[in-house]
């Protein structure tokens, strides 16, 4: 029989599951992943084709949450209608854990991000609320566990639950128990990292309806499962090793690599812009000219660059508007 949400959740949570607390309010980093999560091989469950790899970042979601009468959404103290694609969402999400005692919740989520960055948020938003709920009910979950349960509300999510560098281990087993995000603990000195935005158009498509055109209509995609695991292997050892050119190097191959993946479906699906693609020869320029810079772009136009702290000044006079952020280990 096919495991479900639901069932992954009772294996997870403490037998007695009663509300402990009023209200709580939790914190969870947006994460941008190095090397990419781009397919799935059980939707239901949220269950990757292989492993990825991220950094965490010092700006992220703050999560309030208190039982209610009635379910209530807060957006940035916006109020969303019941329509709302992310109501949906996050109700459906919620039906996983209501309790005759807590049937309905107030959930207030506030976003700190740089303005126009154009982060992806359901990452950080659902690990903040899983953090949440473990409070509010008392839970009591290993991060791990934890790990999962975010998994189930958006798959990237699950790297949120660490600082610094995170792996996803894709697992092997049906239920996805052995599916999780944990700190890969090693550091890169003096690593910046710049959001530089490009473009505020709306994205053509969302990155759960890309992943799946791509696995259904790409005939690279094949080709993707074994870079990624080469890229992952080495990336790991660039990072034990502190070796920032190497490191850098394979993960804009990473990038570049979903992209031609994506680029190949049918239809095809292209998040670059003009400005991303000029954005790119520049960043190539400045490596030519001794700046050791590097970018990985995700579901949208805009790029993030990766650098160290000696080549910031060089970074910010060719790009103005970076927001550069210190990822904190
Ligand atoms: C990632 N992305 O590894 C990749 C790279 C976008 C590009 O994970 O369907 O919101 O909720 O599991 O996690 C974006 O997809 O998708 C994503 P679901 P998710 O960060």
């Amino acid at each position: 029989m096919k495991v479900t949400k639901f069932d992954v959740v009772k294996a997870i949570l403490p037998k007695t599951n009663v509300l402990s607390k009023q209200n709580v309010k939790k914190f969870a980093p947006c994460n941008i992943a190095l090397i990419k999560y781009w397919g799935k091989k059980c939707p239901e469950l949220l269950l990757p084709v292989t492993s990825s790899l991220s950094i965490s970042l010092p700006c992220g979601t703050n999560t309030e949450i208190s039982a209610a009468s009635e379910d209530e959404f807060f957006l940035s103290g916006k109020k969303l209608g019941i329509d709302d694609p992310f109501h949906v969402r996050l109700s459906q999400f919620l039906d996983l854990f209501r309790t005759p005692n807590c049937p309905y919740f107030r959930i207030d989520t506030v976003n700190d991000l740089p303005t126009s960055a154009g982060l992806a948020t359901s990452a950080s938003g659902f690990c903040a609320l899983v953090l949440g709920l473990n409070e509010l009910f008392d839970w009591n979950l290993s991060k791990k566990n934890l790990s999962i349960l975010a998994r189930l509300g958006s798959g990237s999510a699950c790297r949120s639950v660490e600082k610094g560098f995170v792996e996803w281990h894709k697992g092997t087993s049906s239920d996805g128990l052995d599916s999780y995000a944990e700190k890969f603990p090693y550091t890169i000195s003096d690593l910046q990292i710049g959001i530089l935005p490009l473009s505020t158009e709306k994205k053509p498509i969302d990155s759960r309806l890309a992943m799946k055109y791509t696995q259904e209509t790409s005939l690279l995609y094949q080709s993707w499962p074994k870079v990624v695991q080469d890229h992952l292997f080495n990336i790991k050892k660039a990072i034990v090793k502190n070796n920032f050119t190497n490191f850098g190097t394979i993960l804009e191959h990473n990038s570049q690599t979903m992209h031609a993946t994506m680029i190949a479906s049918s239809p095809s699906i292209l998040y670059w812009k003009k400005e991303t693609v000029d954005a790119m020869h520049r960043v190539w320029q400045l490596r030519k000219n001794g700046c050791s810079v590097f970018f990985s772009m995700d579901a949208g136009p805009n790029l993030k660059l990766f650098f160290q702290k000696k080549d910031k000044e060089k970074c910010l006079s060719e790009f103005p508007e970076l927001h550069v952020l210190n990822p904190t280990f």
